[in-house]
Order: C-alpha cells, then structure tokens, then sequence
C-alpha cells in the first residue's frame, strides 16, 4: 500500500514543479495631458513574471505607451512592449514579461516624455509566485515524506 502512495506522488511531484508560476500581475496605466502624466498603478510589482497593462488615453490629444529596460542614459532604446498610438478615451492591453529590475515607461510622441509623461516601474525579486502550494519547500517535504513512508513501511 505505501507503494502505492508513493507511485500517486511520483505523478503529483513532476506536475507541481511545472505547473506556471501564479504570478500575472495588472497594471493600470492612464496617460494624461492636462498637465501631461503617466500614471501606472502599480509602480512597483513584488515579483517577477507575465505583467497585464492597461492603457487608456484620457488625454485629449493621441498618445501612447512604450515599456524599456531603464538605460544608463535614461533613454529606451530596446523597447520590450509598446502600444500604437491610442485615441482619445481609447484603450487598449498589452502583455511583457517581466525580470527584476527597473523599467521606464512613457509616451513616445515627441515632447510628451520631458512634459512629464514618464515613469519608473519597479520589479522585485521576490519568490512570490514561484510554483503553488509553497514551492519546492513543499515538493522537499512530500519527498521526504515519501522516502520515510517507502523506508519504513
Ligand atoms: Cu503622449
């Protein structure tokens, strides 16, 4: 019988450590231009992993919404996820995924960055989201637990 058990969770160890991590953060952008902002709710994400934005234009003129790797010279030259240019009152989502560290977020229409439409967001490394049910602690535990089982029965 303890074969069995063990045989059930040589199927369910495999399973928990593949299952996709539980992080898929969402993040709420709003571009402003009276006076020209970019908001970003929230700013800093605890861990890393597959973020949700959506952007909405509540401005009056077009804008849009580029995400970069925050450069040495503050400039965004390898965008990671951009948005086309949003009408407005129109809104629209996009995916990236995210490693720890920071990003610059802003519009990239002329002028509009140095107005005041940019931001940092801020990605920690955290282990939240890694696999459920507490992760490898919990996948060392059912091992042991398994091992004492299989040993001593
Ligand atoms: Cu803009």
């Amino acid at each position: 019988m303890p074969t069995r058990r063990f045989n059930v969770l040589l199927v369910l160890v495999p399973l928990l450590i593949v299952l996709p991590s539980a992080n898929a953060a969402s993040v709420q952008v709003y571009l402003h231009d009276n006076p020209f902002h970019l908001q970003i709710t929230p700013a800093l994400l605890n861990a890393a992993g597959t973020a949700t934005f959506n952007v909405t234009n509540t401005g009056s003129v077009t804008h849009d919404f580029t995400l970069c790797r925050r450069a040495e010279d503050g400039g965004c030259a390898r965008p990671l996820a951009f948005t086309p240019l949003l009408k407005p009152g129109q809104s629209v989502a996009i995916q990236a995924d995210l490693t720890p560290g920071d990003y610059e977020v802003r519009c990239t229409v002329p002028g509009h960055a140095d107005g005041g439409m940019r931001a940092t967001l801020s990605v920690g490394a955290s282990s939240q989201g890694t696999p459920g049910l507490g992760g490898l602690p919990f996948v060392l535990a059912l091992v042991a637990l398994t091992g004492w089982r299989r040993w001593h029965a």
